[in-house]
């Protein structure tokens, strides 16, 4: 092995972390050595059976291989008849930083609408000089913009730190409740603009177009800042699941506040106090009041792989996986510990670093079959860093369901399976 790989791959942490230059430079190939040992060049050289005869034919829309087919958004059933219900995204089944539209996460309070977009409005009314009344093919006409970002709902992760014992579930099933999407549509400031808001006004209602009317306030200053009418997500027209043919995206804020199936902007002077930002979305104290108007979803990550499911096959060089992202901006930094967090190291960034996005990090691990605990640390650019569970417990009590983002800790046993672990 060539003196500078052989530094590389020192120890930077305790148990076993290595330096992240070691996926910067090709000694990363040191990780693949053992697998393609296996395969010998006689069985290299025989044809396949895929190779012997033409594959199938094209199709208008494509699908995924038969071979993937078990990844699956979870829990999949709506519980009862009001549809009402969420999908948690697979995390643990992905890698990068966009997810996939169809297993983007769900969460709807009463069922997917199925919306003719031909007969879909957009009214703007209020505080505004000039009422406003689109239709799809109107709205599709003003100039739009892209950008790569996450939505999280708030109540994602509360089940992976604050229930007394520590729940055994994947990745996806105690994270999944955020996805990362390259979105499409127009500024809603475009349009606040045209409509004429009063200079009295502070807040806007956003309301969907399901049968709940789902709706909340959302701050002036926010709807005319970043805030977008998405029409297409990753390339196509929206899923229905995710808003089709028109929602309310906002950057970095508590996912419910994107409005899906958006069909009314009302300006107004205060907020409108609905059900979704009284009787729930909103934090409750240890002493017994609770925060409104919590919007920011703050800096967390967690690591993807290995995860509960995915099992370690022996002692061995791995690579860590994992996700960061923050409502406040950029990730600055992940560090990752294999020890209980008594020493940290820093995982290599796989770009973009884009704001308020999803954003990938890796480090390599030399795990040597003993029983560990891994766990990763985001810091954003803010500076603000994501808190261990106990320091976010002590601040915030135990009766808050949203906004959890503590440090996540995996054992890795000696059979090689990951579980959920307080540390
Ligand atoms: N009209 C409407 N908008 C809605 C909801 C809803 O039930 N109805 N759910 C909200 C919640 S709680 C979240 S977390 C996000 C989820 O978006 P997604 O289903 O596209 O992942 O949509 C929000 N927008
Ligand atoms: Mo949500």
């Amino acid at each position: 092995m060539p003196k500078r790989i052989t530094q590389d791959i020192e120890p930077v942490a305790g148990n076993g972390l290595l330096h992240r230059r070691l996926f910067l430079k090709r000694g990363a190939a040191a990780l693949g050595a053992g697998s393609l040992g296996l395969m010998t060049a006689a069985r290299a050289k025989e044809l396949p059976p895929w190779m012997q005869a033409p594959g199938r034919a094209l199709s208008g829309y494509g699908s995924r291989s038969r071979f993937e087919g078990h990844v699956q958004r979870q829990p999949l059933s709506a519980k009862g008849t009001d549809g009402a219900g969420g999908s948690w995204t697979p995390l643990e089944s992905l890698e990068g930083m966009i997810t996939p539209n169809p297993l983007h996460f769900e969460r709807h309070h009463s069922g997917i609408p199925d919306i003719d977009p031909n007969r879909h409005r957009l009214l703007i009314h209020g505080m505004v000089k000039r009422e406003l009344f689109f239709d799809m093919d109107s709205l599709l006409r003003y100039p739009m913009v892209s950008r790569t970002q996450f939505i999280e709902c708030s109540g994602n992760s509360y089940l992976a730190g604050l229930p007394a014992e520590p729940v055994n579930a994947t990745c996806g099933a105690l994270h999944g409740l955020v996805a990362c999407s390259e979105w499409t549509g127009v500024p809603l400031s475009i349009l606040l603009d045209e409509a004429g808001v009063d200079p009295a006004a502070a807040w806007i209602l956003a309301e969907g177009a399901d049968a709940a009317a789902m709706s909340r306030s959302v701050p002036l200053a926010k709807a005319m800042d970043d805030a977008l009418l998405a029409i297409y997500q990753n390339g196509e027209r929206l899923r229905p699941d995710n808003g089709y043919p028109l929602r309310l995206f906002l950057p970095g804020y508590e996912g419910n506040m994107s409005v899906k199936w958006l069909r009314r902007i009302k300006v107004a002077a205060t907020p409108a106090m609905t059900r979704d930002e009284t009787a729930k979305y909103s934090d409750l104290r240890p002493d017994g009041q609770a925060l409104l108007f919590t919007f920011p979803m703050e800096v967390k990550s967690v690591i993807t792989s290995p995860s509960p499911g995915l099992e370690l096959a022996g002692p061995g060089l791995y690579q860590i996986s994992g996700m960061a992202w923050s409502g406040l901006g950029r990730i600055a930094r992940v560090e990752v510990s294999a020890d209980r967090g008594a020493t940290w190291a820093e995982a290599a960034l796989s770009g973009p670093v884009l704001d308020k996005a999803v954003t990938r990090f890796r480090m390599a691990w030399r795990w040597d079959g003993s029983p560990s605990v891994i766990m990763s640390r985001a810091t954003d650019e803010t500076g603000a860093a994501q808190p261990a569970r106990e320091a976010l417990i002590a601040a915030k009590g135990r009766k808050f369901t949203y906004h959890y983002n503590g440090i996540q800790a995996w054992r890795i046993g000696s059979d090689g399976q990951a579980g959920n672990v307080y540390a």
